[in-house]
């Protein structure tokens, strides 16, 4: 098992435990976690859930850029369907989500943190969106959700730079809502407070709070399309080879 889920009182703590590789996600992790999240979702004694990764090293440092090296266009769209499906439940499930960010949270990690309602980081966490560097861009959500919590600005510079950003700048730049040590020791604090809220209350301020045009179908789309670039196979192969990517621009 490699998504864990724990329970405190009325809070549901999802832990992603797949350390060998900092949390990065594969199939099989990532399918795990939707499936745990669509049953958290629908599970009323669960009135907050924490997503947190285990260890001290990472959250998650994103979709596992092996197994991605090894997809084409049409692979490439189930896998982001998948992602897209776990960073929605996260954004739509009727009850607040929280991020405690332990480490690196990069790429898909990152968009898995945007789903969430609320992000708190540790002092050593780090976050971006690296994709540019894999000749691919986000596709679980990250450009439409990094720029509406950070705004346009900030957004465009961390996904086309590909820069990760340290805790206290991602708390300047409104990434995360604040940053605390132990982290998860904060969330569960904030998570226990909510969960004595009303949570209908809760569920249709968030409801209102989520209402906005949506482009994210658009972004599947054009990432799973990015994967029949020669670009895109050339900057995931380079990764798992620990070499730099040598991009055509095609
Ligand atoms: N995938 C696979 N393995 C990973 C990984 C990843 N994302 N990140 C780390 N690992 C593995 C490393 O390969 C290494 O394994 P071994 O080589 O020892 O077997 C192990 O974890 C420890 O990592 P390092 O040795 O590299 O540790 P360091 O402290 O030196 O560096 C690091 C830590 C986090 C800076 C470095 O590991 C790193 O740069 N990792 C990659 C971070 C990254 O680029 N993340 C973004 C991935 S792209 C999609 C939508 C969205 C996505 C995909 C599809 N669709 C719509 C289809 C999302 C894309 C991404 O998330």
């Amino acid at each position: 098992m490699t998504a864990i889920v724990d329970r405190h009182d009325a809070v549901a703590v999802v832990t992603i435990d797949r350390q060998e590789a900092l949390n990065a996600l594969n199939v099989e992790t990532l399918t795990e976690l939707r499936d745990r999240l669509r049953e958290l979702a629908d599970d009323d004694s669960a009135r907050v859930v924490v997503l947190t990764g285990a260890g001290d090293r990472a959250f998650v440092a994103g979709a596992d850029i092996k197994y991605m090296s090894g997809l084409g266009a049409e692979e490439a769209k189930e896998w982001g369907a998948l992602g897209h499906e776990a960073a929605r439940l996260l954004e739509e499930m009727p009850k607040p989500t929280i991020a405690a960010i332990n480490g690196f949270a990069l790429g898909g990690g990152c968009e898995l943190a945007l789903g969430c309602d609320l992000r708190y980081a540790s002092s050593k966490a780090r976050l971006g969106q690296p994709e540019i560097d894999l000749g691919i861009v986000p596709g679980w959500g990250g450009t439409q959700r990094l720029a509406r919590v950070c705004g346009l600005g900030i957004a465009k510079e961390l996904i086309l730079t590909g820069r990760p950003v340290e805790a206290e700048e991602a708390l300047r730049v409104g990434l995360v809502n604040a940053v605390a040590d132990p982290v998860l020791e904060h969330a569960l604090e904030v998570a226990q407070k909510l969960a004595a809220k009303s949570p209908v209350a809760l569920r249709v301020a968030k409801r209102l709070l989520n209402l906005s045009p949506g482009a994210l179908e658009r972004e599947a789309d054009e990432f799973g399309d990015l994967f029949a670039s020669e670009d895109a196979r050339e900057g995931l192969t380079a990764f798992a080879e620990k070499r730099p990517p040598r991009f055509v621009g095609r």
